[in-house]
């Protein structure tokens, strides 16, 4: 089914046209676009801020943290498997983890090989998606959805003593996890938390009765959109400490953003960062492709929503981190740049970011010209 593709951003008129026009609807909610096309107005338009870091593999969904005064990045490592694209996103067919390192930004990149493959959980049978990192009681924890035997996306997560891994596995999925992008964030009293969810492909409209209902439920487009889920993380990291809670993103008027409204509303790829005590929570707004942030005075939120961090990229998914490394601020991110624009293989980047005095962050463009 061919989709107009309502990109708001100033892309050069070329790029929309050729990139995104021949949009077409896949499955899983991501759209794809025609590779031709794509690639040909890659090497002729595309004016990229920041180049691919990595050029030997497909790798999106950097999840960066600054470990032993060291840039560490846990990507989703795409790869081409020949399924076909369906309505659950099974061509996002990701087998394993590699996990990249950097002394410096700009600067050497190294790929510290696979630190998980899905052989080796015990509980999960498909899908390795958007996986984060944390460190707590000299150990490295790892944690990654992916699909149970059952088709259900969980969490789980894996440790080791080393930041590159290799990471073990424990034997279930984390108990009460459903769903994708797990990001775990640690708050400067030293507590964690863990932020995920994601709709369409990523199953959290299966859960809003708090059960899994395997048919795809909805909000109407003037009800409050389907909210990112927290929890508290146990002292040993392994597992919630506390029931799930709805992360309330609200407009500047305090009422909860709605399911009609695609700009701005959660899609997927949570993350949270913590600036001159303001927390904010940024997020992929999914079919709309921006990532944007609210911000709020504790963990839990309620988040206001502030704006866009970063205008869509050339592909059709968004997915990001924001780290501090030595005094300044960087976005990791991805866009197709490498395989012309395919929707499932992705590279990922690093750009600074800015919080401005107003506590407002400045709105990245991806390509120059815009
Ligand atoms: O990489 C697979 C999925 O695509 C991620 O989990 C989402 O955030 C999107 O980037």
């Amino acid at each position: 089914m061919l989709r107009s593709f309502c990109l708001t951003s100033s892309l050069t008129a070329l790029i929309v046209a050729l990139l995104f026009s021949a949009c077409q609807r896949n499955g899983s909610g991501k759209q794809e676009g025609t590779t031709d096309s794509l690639a040909s107005a890659n090497e002729d338009t595309l004016n990229a801020i920041s180049e691919p870091l990595v050029t030997d593999i497909y790798t999106a969904d950097p999840s960066a943290h600054v470990f032993e005064d060291k840039i560490y990045i846990y990507p989703s490592h795409d790869v081409e498997s020949g399924i076909p694209q369906d309505d659950l996103g099974s061509h996002f067919d990701m087998k394993d983890y590699h996990v990249f390192s950097m002394d410096s930004i700009p600067g050497e990149v190294t790929d510290h090989g696979v630190a998980l493959d899905v052989k080796d959980v015990p509980w999960a049978s498909r899908q390795m998606w958007a996986p984060d990192a944390a460190f707590k009681n000299d150990t490295y924890y790892l944690y990654f959805p992916a699909k149970d035997q059952e088709d259900i996306f969980r969490i789980g997560v894996a440790t080791s003593n080393s930041p590159t891994g290799p990471f073990e596995a424990e034997e279930q999925p984390i108990e009460g996890s459903y769903s994708i992008d797990p990001t775990v964030f640690e708050d400067t009293d030293g507590t964690f938390y863990m932020y995920f969810g994601g709709i369409w492909g990523g199953q959290l409209q299966r859960w809003s009765t708090g059960t899994y209902n395997p048919n795809d439920e909805y909000p109407e487009d003037d009800q409050p959109a389907l909210s990112p889920k927290v929890a508290r993380m146990r002292s040993d990291m392994l597992g919630f400490d506390e029931a799930v809670k709805d992360v309330q993103i609200v407009d500047e008027n305090g009422n909860p953003l709605l399911a009609g409204d695609n700009d701005r509303r959660f899609f997927e790829a949570a993350w949270m960062h913590k600036y001159q005590d303001t927390y904010y929570f940024s997020y992929s707004t999914g079919d709309t492709h921006y990532i944007a942030y609210a911000t709020g005075d504790n963990p839990y939120g309620p988040f206001t929503y502030r704006g866009v961090v970063l205008n869509p990229v050339l592909g059709w998914t968004n997915h990001h981190s924001i780290v501090e490394f030595r005094g300044k601020w960087y976005l990791f991110y991805h866009d197709s740049e490498l395989s012309g624009g395919q929707t499932h293989l992705r590279n990922i980047k690093v750009t600074e970011l800015t919080h401005k005095a107003d506590g407002t962050i400045e709105t990245i463009d991806p390509y120059r010209g815009q």
